[in-house]
């Protein structure tokens, strides 16, 4: 049984005792479990038949006894008495957004919903509507999500870069280290850093071609070898994600690379671009059209170079004008992670972040940033945890503690991620905000309103002469949850027009700002920052997706505010301004 199977039922379970009402610790407890299954690297399988299994991260004694019942016996005790209770198709219906288990379990005693379609059935029939706490919202809602919901398994395979990108750099260093190995390159959309991949793509050159492939099978991240030999391998990690390994002879490395990489838009642009020009490109070469010389190239680069052009990005490679712009001497200079001097979004443990401020101060500091925004929640997120106005008060008061001995080229920003109510207020008041030096604004809760009020909503806060920054735009979450329907090239207007920054949102969960907004906020005149969002030090390094993100957007460092030192960042924000 794979890992990416055994993380299902336990997921499952844990919905399972929702709908049941079991306390919330336990739900989080199986969730935490059916998340560590799913990440593991090593087979569950393999650690429950050493009797090991405890030594996984949120993983006891009854959760092992569960796993190793579901890999004897195919189900879990407890799952299969949860499910002669409740249908287990009742499952889908907490995944409708906005709905969860404890509506899920009214709809099911209340209207016998047991599914997907009788809750459509019922909220067609305005039934939803009817019930107490409910209302027309709820149901508009439902409609509309059902419209939207992916078919069962569609998509299903994509995984986040952020699960794709550590699976793929593990595998390329182990086999760089192998002796039959010469160059080992990341490829395909997790080298073009696209917001969620279908498989890790590895492309490699090698003395003995065979031993590699068999390397990568032997390697302790895969479970299964589906195919190997000459020219690579294909095979299955413990999580379920498919690796295909290319091996090629050194002397076409420059061109299997460049193929490999994609995307299949830009490929097939590059060879109309070729075959206009009398030439045919693939993964072995260039060659002139009827002609036998083949060109090889050890180097991407030769390949453009071949046909005119500059080196391009990966990042830019989708298919949307690059082409064009390298011919015209066009392309940006992108924005690299080295550029960026300070984060302005991070949380603590004052709202639900891990860490405290020293501790994020320090990992900020070691990851070579002059400056972190300290923003906790406000006080009405949604999340508890919340940061009243006595508390914040007091924090501004720790902060300018803090930047008394801070060490030298380095500061705390006191700042507040602060929630945009319905109708677009704010829930400190100004006098407190004004004694901040950086506020964010974003919206946390009630996401089924219409697009309309949504971005009036987002409007009235990008008025606001204390918000310098809106946070994550259209709080999408990638693979679980829409954006929600907000008027985004208004809203860059706006932005533009007052001064309010907008953030590329670095959490690989979000990465919003997406690339095409970036974009089109950043030529509307919007200063963009790129953010982590961090909820810990480790997420701190979530500012290489916003980087990504950027880069994916076209954007130079001189179009990213917070590429700018302190002193000249401190003068673009709104409310140095105003005052
Ligand atoms: P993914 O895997 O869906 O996240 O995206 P990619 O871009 O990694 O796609 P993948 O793994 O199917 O193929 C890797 C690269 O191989 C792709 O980016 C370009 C090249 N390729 C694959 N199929 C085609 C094709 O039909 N035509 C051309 N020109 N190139 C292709
Ligand atoms: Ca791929
Ligand atoms: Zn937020």
């Amino acid at each position: 049984m794979r890992n990416a199977e055994i993380a299902a039922a336990l997921r499952e379970l844990s919905v399972l005792y929702e709908l049941d009402g079991a306390d919330r610790y336990r739900v989080l407890a199986y969730k935490e479990a059916a998340r560590t299954a799913q990440d593991s690297p090593v087979s569950l399988e393999q650690l429950a038949s050493e009797g090991r299994l405890t030594e996984l991260p949120a993983v006891g004694k009854t959760l092992a006894e569960k796993i190793e019942a579901l890999i004897e016996t195919g189900s879990i005790p407890a799952a299969e008495k949860l499910k002669a209770k409740f249908p287990p198709t009742l499952v889908d219906v907490t995944r409708v957004p906005g709905l969860g288990a404890k509506t899920a379990r009214r709809l099911f005693d209340e209207l016998g919903v047991t599914d997907l379609g009788s809750l459509g059935e019922a909220a067609e029939a305005g039934r939803i509507k009817e019930l107490k706490g409910l209302g027309p919202k709820v149901e508009e809602n439902v409609l509309a999500s059902l419209e939207t919901l992916p078919e069962p398994g569609e998509d299903s395979d994509r995984r986040l870069l952020s699960k794709i990108l550590p699976i793929a750099r593990e595998l390329a260093e182990a086999l760089a280290a192998h002796p039959a190995s010469g160059r080992v390159e990341i490829a395909g959309s997790a080298r073009r850093w696209s917001e969620t991949c279908k498989d890790v793509d590895l492309v490699a050159t090698a003395s003995d071609a065979r031993a590699l492939a068999e390397a990568l099978a032997e390697n302790q991240l895969i479970a299964e070898e589906r195919a190997g030999g000459e020219a690579g391998a294909q095979a299955l990690t413990h999580t379920g994600v498919k690796v295909d390994l290319r091996v090629v002879p050194e002397k076409n490395f420059g061109n299997l690379l460049q193929h490999f990489t994609g995307s299949a838009g830009h490929n097939v642009q590059l060879r109309e671009r070729a075959l206009a020009r009398g030439l045919s490109v693939s993964e072995h070469g260039v060659s002139k059209l009827g002609g036998k010389r083949v060109h090889r190239f050890t180097e991407e680069a030769g390949v453009y170079e071949l046909l005119g052009l500059p080196y391009i990005e990966p990042e830019l490679r989708e298919g949307r004008g690059e082409i064009e712009a390298a011919e015209a001497g066009e392309l940006p200079e992108l924005l690299r992670l080295s550029d960026v001097r300070g984060d302005l979004h991070s949380h603590t443990t004052l709202s639900d972040g891990r860490n405290s401020v020293e501790e994020m101060a320090e990992a900020a500091r070691r990851r070579g940033l002059a400056y972190l925004a300290i923003t906790d929640h406000s006080a009405s997120h949604g999340f508890g945890d919340h940061v009243t106005a006595k508390r914040l008060a007091q924090r501004i008061k720790e902060i300018s503690a803090f930047n008394e001995s801070a060490p030298r080229g380095f500061r705390l920003l006191a700042g507040s991620e602060v929630n945009i109510g319905t109708d677009g207020s704010l829930d400190y008041p100004d006098e407190l905000l004004a004694g901040l030096d950086w506020v964010i604004a974003s919206v946390h809760t009630s996401f089924a309103i219409s697009e309309r009020e949504m971005t009036e909503r987002v409007l009235a806060a990008i008025e606001h002469p204390l918000v310098d920054c809106i946070g994550h735009l259209t709080g999408r979450l990638l693979l679980r949850r829409e954006p929600y329907g907000i008027d985004v090239a208004r809203v860059a207007e706006a932005a533009a027009a007052n001064g309010t920054m907008v953030e590329i949102n670095g959490n690989p969960n979000r990465r919003d700002l997406n690339e095409h907004h970036a974009k089109l906020a950043a030529e509307a005149g919007v200063r963009i920052v790129v953010n982590t969002d961090a909820h810990g030090v480790e997420t701190l390094d979530n500012m290489q997706y916003a980087v990504a993100t950027a880069r994916r957007a076209w954007l130079s460092a001189d179009q990213v505010a917070n590429t700018r030192a302190w002193r000249s960042f401190a003068p673009l924000r709104k409310r140095a301004k105003k005052s």
